[in-house]
């Protein structure tokens, strides 16, 4: 049962009412993750990518204060283009709605609204985490709502420019299984990989079905199923650091903070590598759109919990 707060588009709609596969995609990285026009070719190769793997795409976003599973195309036009976006995570999505915004959702709040839709599977580019300096404490909303809403998130790890060995420890202790696939190695966002370990490796979109659905029948809540960025739109690590370097003190001096951090840094690293950063960002959204609509036709051939 679809709640009466939310508005599916009439195929996404129907597909759920089939048990057909359905893939939510966030709305943030099209707001605020990637500049115009890169942001709509991104999102609209993403959701080609859903349907090519025989699964209907879901953009999520809340439109004037309505939560909306499934935007049309002009409203993805519109929203790669529109000013003033509110960057919507778990706790704004009330206010959201309360004060009729055009509000992205990031991981956290997506995660929440395809839950309710009934969708179990979600891909975005990487999940946010906790950030590197010392003297800020910032951790993602995108990690607490792991451990509470049973949505697989497909992505490319977590974005390189966050402390990625507290992050992992942080979805060990909230109980989120990391499933890497095809590789033992935390994939970090732009960067192939980490050198930590994942969870739990798995070889095919069956097999991480498998193991999502196992989670969940046992009490578990969100999982990670994380994929390296395409070798050929890969940034080898010792390069992007330098970016990062750059790009943090810059951060810094212009005293940014919050929410606006991860935009600001992921537009700097586009300027710093010319252009590099946001070709690995387009590769890896599409390449987790393609995985996520694959996990997708599995856990739709499986009998419903
Ligand atoms: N993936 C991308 N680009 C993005 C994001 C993910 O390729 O911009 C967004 C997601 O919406 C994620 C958010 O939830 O960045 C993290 O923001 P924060 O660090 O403020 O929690
Ligand atoms: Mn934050």
């Amino acid at each position: 049962m679809i709640p009466d707060w939310l508005t599916c588009s009439a195929e996404v709609a129907a597909a759920l009412a089939d048990g057909r596969p359905v893939v939510a995609l966030e709305s943030t990285l099209i707001a605020h993750g990637l500049p115009w026009p890169t942001n709509l070719e991104t999102a609209r190769e993403a959701e080609a990518a859903v349907r090519a793997a025989g699964a209907v795409p879901a953009t999520i976003a809340i439109w004037h204060g309505v939560p909306t599973v499934g935007l049309s195309d002009s409203q993805l036009a519109e929203l790669a283009q529109a000013k003033g976006v509110l960057k919507a995570s778990r706790r704004d999505m009330g206010a959201a709605v309360g004060l009729k915004r055009l509000a992205a959702t990031t991981v956290s709040a997506t995660m929440a609204l395809a839950h309710a839709a009934g969708i179990r599977v979600f891909a975005t580019g990487g999940i946010g985490g906790a950030h590197r300096e010392d003297e800020i404490f910032d951790i993602s909303a995108d990690l607490t709502e792991l451990s509470r809403t049973p949505v697989l998130v497909v992505c490319a790890g977590a974005k390189s420019i966050l402390d990625l060995p507290r992050t992992l420890e942080i979805l060990e202790t909230l109980g989120v299984p990391v499933l890497g696939y095809r590789t033992e190695e935390f994939p970090a966002f732009y960067v192939s990989v980490a050198k930590l370990p994942v969870s739990c490796r798995v070889e095919t979109a069956s097999e991480a079905a498998a193991v999502f659905t196992a989670h969940v029948r046992m009490g578990g809540s969100g999982a990670v199923l994380a994929r390296s960025c395409p070798d050929d739109a890969a940034i080898p690590a010792a390069e992007f650091h330098e970016w990062l370097c750059v790009a943090e003190q810059d951060a810094q001096e212009a005293r940014v903070s919050g929410p606006r951090i991860t935009p600001f840094l992921l537009a700097r690293l586009a300027e710093l590598s010319g252009g590099r950063t946001l070709k690995a960002n387009r590769a890896l959204i599409v390449a987790n759109a393609r995985l996520a609509a694959e996990v997708a036709v599995e856990l739709a051939a499986q009998p419903r919990p």
